[in-house]
């Protein structure tokens, strides 16, 4: 099946220059890249990002690691597209917990647990087409993408935004 994914290079990724190894190692996946950003990231979207492990006893934590607290207050989000884009990219990435993560994995050669408990596994990437398409609407805006992903309505709202003097 034809499908997006969402990528976070999360801060701990940036911080430890892992940026270009880790767009090499997802190149091996022959998939398109159709919308790339570095993003600062807010309370609230970190918050809407992870809702679903909002009542874990790492969640605080978690919140404060997305927004670049202990690295860079930024990650890099970007949309891969094409067939079995999902699992052909979780399967580079390795298991969520780096420790259990397959040492070629992008996950096992680069994360850690924290004393804290946390895991700085260095990237995000979306688990299923649900995630997927939540994910993608909450980081990207239809006209960042490169293709249709999903269906779009046209709107005459206004809403206040910053332009270039
Ligand atoms: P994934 O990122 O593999 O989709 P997830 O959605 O279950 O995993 O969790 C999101 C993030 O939360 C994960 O990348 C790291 C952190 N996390 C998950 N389970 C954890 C745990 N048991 N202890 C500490 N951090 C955890
Ligand atoms: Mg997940």
């Amino acid at each position: 099946m034809v499908e997006q994914t969402l990528i976070l290079i999360k801060p701990d990724g940036l911080k430890k220059s892992l940026t270009g190894n880790i767009l090499t190692r997802l190149s091996e996946t022959k998939l398109e890249i159709i919308g790339a950003k570095m993003v600062k990231v807010s309370w609230q979207r970190a918050n809407e990002h992870y809702r679903h492990l909002k009542d874990l006893p790492f969640y605080d934590e978690l919140i404060k690691y997305i927004m670049g607290e202990y690295h860079k207050k930024k990650v890099m989000a970007l949309v891969y597209w094409g067939e079995n884009a999902i699992s052909k990219v979780r399967d580079i990435c390795g298991k969520t917990n780096p420790e259990e993560a397959e040492s070629v994995s992008i996950r096992g050669a680069y994360g850690r647990i924290t004393t804290k408990g946390v895991y700085e596994n260095v990237i995000h990437a979306s688990a299923n087409t649900e995630d997927a398409e939540r994910e993608i609407k909450l980081w990207f805006a239809p006209d960042e993408l490169i293709i249709e992903a999903y269906p779009v309505v046209e709107t005459t709202e206004r809403v206040k935004t910053e332009k270039w003097k």
